[in-house]
């Protein structure tokens, strides 16, 4: 009997080099983060210098103990200077002739808050660096406190479920579609259920990065501070993907173009169920959050019809 070939994922046909990070990273299990940093450095390869910040990160690659857990380049930065500090190495090494592409790294507070004003430079300058954000809707490794990214109605350490309070107040800040608007040369949202997605976008971030700014948006469930059990982590990016949630775009100089089309959308209870930091919401207050994320989505979906971008072979 012929015995048919399995075809290997063609995931692997995107790496370019060995996972440089060391085995049993004392992070918590399930973490996606985790994922993105191995993921992110199998395909965009070792040439890169990671500028990183305090938190969830910074136990990877900063390291603890008997020092860091993996074979890159790394510099550890302040939270509020990270991109100045990109952009400096970034025009050290292209005034000595070197081809490095630096890798900003951080986490949603960083990146929507503390160090967003440097973020917004470097993009209106259109620097030749990639900023990464991973987005835990929240401030975790100081004990998961509200960010400005954290959607509606959410329960963090700093919005707690009471009697003065119910969760989070404001509507998340749309962090991803603010650095696409500065009309960078690339800007893009991502998360790990869709890994050849996120892989392409990668690939496309380090070309672009030569022409000028790149940024990548990567949603990314924290287990431990939103309350899901840690084999869900996929399950929820991918949830959120079907569900509207966390679309999946990609913009060049203020184009854009969705990449992965949802034909019919799952109810966004589906995804809200799955995390207890939702499990307090009352019918209106989920009434509330489903707006904020229908009006976010028709957002994005209105620009790809009025500045579309052309998609690449
Ligand atoms: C300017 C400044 N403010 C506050 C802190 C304290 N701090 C250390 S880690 C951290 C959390 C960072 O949150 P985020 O960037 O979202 O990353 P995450 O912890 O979620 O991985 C904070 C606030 C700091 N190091 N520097
Ligand atoms: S607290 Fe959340 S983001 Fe931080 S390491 Fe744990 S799972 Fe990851």
């Amino acid at each position: 009997m012929m015995v048919k070939k399995k075809k290997l994922s063609k995931i692997f046909d995107y790496f370019r080099d060995e996972d440089p990070f060391a085995g049993g990273i004392s992070i918590c299990s399930g973490c996606p983060m985790e994922l993105l940093l191995r993921f992110m450095s199998k395909v965009l390869g070792k040439d890169i210098i990671i500028v990183g910040t305090p938190s969830c990160s910074a136990i990877v690659l900063y390291g603890q103990n008997i020092g860091s857990w993996h074979k890159l380049s790394y510099y550890g930065c302040l939270m509020t200077g990270v991109a100045s500090s990109a952009t400096g190495i970034t025009r050290y090494y292209r005034k000595i002739g070197k081809d490095v592409t630096v890798v900003c790294f951080t986490g949603d507070g960083c990146a929507a808050d503390v160090g967003f004003q440097p973020l917004s430079g470097a993009a209106e300058r259109n620097e030749n660096f990639i900023y990464i954000c991973y987005d835990n809707e929240g401030y975790m490794n100081t004990g998961v406190q509200r960010s400005s990214t954290t959607p509606f109605g959410a329960k963090t350490s700093t919005t707690p479920i009471g009697v003065a309070r119910r969760g989070n107040e404001t509507t998340g800040k749309n962090l991803p579609f603010i650095i696409a608007m500065h009309k960078v040369s690339y800007a893009a949202t991502a998360t790990l259920s869709h890994l050849e997605d996120l892989a392409k976008k990668l690939i496309k971030a380090k070309e672009k990065k030569n022409e000028g700014f790149a940024y990548i948006h990567v949603f990314s469930p924290c287990p431990t501070g939103w309350g899901f059990p840690m084999d869900l982590s996929i399950e929820v990016c991918r949830m959120a993907v079907r569900t509207n949630y966390f679309p999946l775009w990609e913009a060049e100089r203020g184009k854009f173009r969705l990449t992965h089309k949802i034909k019919k959308s799952r109810p966004l209870k589906d995804l809200v169920r799955m995390i207890r930091k939702f499990s307090h919401l009352t019918d209106e207050e989920m009434g509330m959050l489903e707006k904020e994320v229908h009006e976010r989505y028709r957002l994005i979906e209105g620009v790809t019809q009025m500045m579309p971008l052309k998609e690449t072979p």
